[in-house]
């Protein structure tokens, strides 16, 4: 059975399609999730979907995705702009990463336009709301397959 893609999701994502629709979009974690099933089996890859608040249950997740996972799609949430132990968590998992935004974080705040993972991850995708996960799954599909990618 081939490894899932993790795609781990941070703080307050959780609240998805409660509040805040005009920079988050209306639709909620869970719609996200199955989209990104759906998405990932068109592709022929699975997921293993998981949300946190806690900065060291997201560590313990992408510990796990070293052993048991084929890459790593991480929305860090706020800790995408704190999070040094995060950033040496994906270094040590070995994994292609990418670093995926709901919101365009270079058009928000400043604090926003710096991440800590950026450096360790293949790319980074933000600013396609719910659609990012898609792009997100088909870009790490062409890392896993590339003589499949077009
Ligand atoms: O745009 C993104 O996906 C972010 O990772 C979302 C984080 C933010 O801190 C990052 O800078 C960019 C915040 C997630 C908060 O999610 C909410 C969703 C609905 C209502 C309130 C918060």
């Amino acid at each position: 059975m081939a490894k899932p893609i993790y795609i781990l999701n941070g703080p307050n994502l959780n609240l998805l399609g409660t509040r805040e629709p005009e920079i988050y979009g209306s639709q909620t974690l869970d719609d996200i999730a199955k989209l990104s099933e759906t998405h990932a089996q068109s592709l022929g890859l699975s997921t293993a979907f998981h949300q946190s608040n806690a900065e060291g249950q997201l560590i313990d997740w992408i510990h796990q995705a070293r052993n048991d996972g084929a890459g790593i799609i991480l929305n860090a949430g706020a800790y995408t702009h704190t999070s040094i132990a995060i950033a040496d968590a994906l270094s040590a998992a070995e994994l292609p990463v990418i670093e995926l935004h709901l919101s365009n974080v270079f058009a928000r705040e400043p604090f926003r336009h710096h991440s800590y993972i950026a450096p360790v991850a293949n790319g980074v995708i933000c600013g396609f709301g719910a659609t990012g996960y898609r792009l997100a799954l088909s870009a790490m599909s062409d890392i896993l397959n590339p003589q499949s990618s077009s």
